[in-house]
């Protein structure tokens, strides 16, 4: 048995030199994540763990969220790591590997508190004016940078060991499945339809023309009888039939949403109860602009996509989801958004999961983090004009292992 072991720590180690995909793993969780990364090594993604409470003593400036800033650009720049994985949920204290708070005006007047991890990934500090309030639109400018597209980042917002566990049973799951299923598309606001449609009628299938999209929207379905356009029901019920009957492995939810649900045809919501339901075995891959569904720092958790990502043997393994509000940024809203209702014009959060989508299931073939990080690089240049496209960039996290494959 001896042998066997040291053989398995042989391994490992191999597989840590190879690696370019750094975990950061708060200390309560390390062993559940050597366990995790020792199995994304044997499918192929070797993967180096590296504690939060290593990185807190070995780097001496700032807070732990600058620590880690400072260790991934150390792995980036000197050893040409290009993934990052924080392995942990945050809370509005802190939690087990907190996030990056950045400042941004809302509807309602100004957001101190939106959890930006693409700041770990960043060169630069995004606090410019030295103020301690992190990626101000105008005062820190000089100072935020946005992904270049090569260095990726997602996080696992788990908090147990057993989260961990659950997870990396899902990824065998994932990866043992069939790929290329099918991508439905869920909408249940009509001034969002034809831009939904232009995603998954043009843009993705000119990508990934031998793949399959299908659209599942409150006027009409794939799943209509004959003649009665409508009459398969966005509801919970159907949403989680649909989910689990293994054909769809892949889904884009647009509407109305938040923390707890997503909001569904005449206000039905999908929720915790309905989460709890899945039995689809292989895990999905989202994207969701739902305001509020990927608010994982919250004081109430799991919120709706924690849930999802923590379900066991069902639910999702990579979702792309924003934090707050998720709501459609233009340059021009007076303009844009008759074009986005009639012509179906996108918007940064629509842009961010069309592309998202195109530059994993297309040619490129990115992986999950890798197609993200395209997705906020292709709108860097509206990030730097415009303080709504800014906050997009910002909020929209991806939830899960960036370094697997969309399939
Ligand atoms: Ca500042
Ligand atoms: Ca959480």
């Amino acid at each position: 048995m001896k042998f066997f072991t040291l053989v398995g720590c042989l391994l490992v180690s191999a597989f840590a030199d190879e690696a370019k995909v750094l975990l950061v793993s708060p200390p309560e969780l390390r062993a559940a994540w050597e366990t995790y990364a020792e199995m994304r090594g044997e499918q192929g993604t070797p993967m180096k763990v590296v504690g939060t409470d290593e990185i807190a003593e070995s780097y001496a400036e700032g807070d732990l969220q600058n620590k880690i800033r400072l260790c991934v650009r150390e792995y980036v720049d000197d050893e040409g790591f290009d993934t990052v994985i924080l392995g942990g949920d945050s809370t509005p204290e802190g939690g087990l590997i907190p996030d990056r708070d950045t400042l941004h005006q809302n509807m309602w007047g100004f957001d101190l508190d939106i959890p930006t991890d693409v700041y770990f990934t960043s060169a630069t500090s995004w606090d410019a004016d030295g103020d301690e309030t992190y990626g101000e639109f105008e005062d820190d400018r000089e100072a935020i940078s946005y992904p270049d597209g090569k260095v990726s980042i997602g996080r696992i917002p788990v908090r147990t060991a057993e989260d961990v566990k659950a997870y990396g049973a899902k990824v065998k799951a994932y990866l043992a499945g069939e790929p290329l299923g099918e991508l439905a598309m869920t909408c249940e606001v009509q001034g969002a339809y034809a831009k939904v449609l232009k995603s998954g009628k043009e843009l993705i299938p000119e990508a990934w023309p031998a793949g399959k999209v299908s659209f599942f929207f409150n006027d009409f379905t794939a799943w209509d009888g004959e003649g009665e356009k409508g009459s398969f029901e966005l509801s919970p019920k159907n949403l989680g039939a649909k989910f689990s009957d293994g054909k769809i492995n892949k889904w884009h939810i647009h509407g109305h949403g938040l923390v707890d649900r997503w909001v569904l045809e005449n206000r039905t919501s999908f929720t915790y109860e309905h989460v709890a339901k899945l039995k689809n075995e292989r895990p999905l891959v989202m994207t969701t602009v739902s305001c509020f569904t990927g608010h994982f720092d919250a004081e109430k958790d799991p919120c709706i996509t924690e849930a999802m990502l923590r379900q066991p043997g069902g639910g999702a393994v990579l979702i792309v989801a924003p934090a707050r509000e998720g709501k459609p940024h233009f340059h021009d809203p007076k303009k844009d958004f008759p074009l986005m209702t009639k012509e179906g014009k996108l918007d940064g959060t629509t842009q961010t999961m069309a592309s998202f989508w195109v530059a994993a299931l297309g040619e490129k073939k990115a992986k999950a983090g890798q197609a993200l990080a395209i997705s906020k690089a292709g709108l860097a240049d509206d990030a730097e004009k415009s303080a709504t496209y800014h906050q997009g960039m910002c909020e929209l996290n991806l939830l899960g292992d960036p370094s697997l494959p969309v399939r």
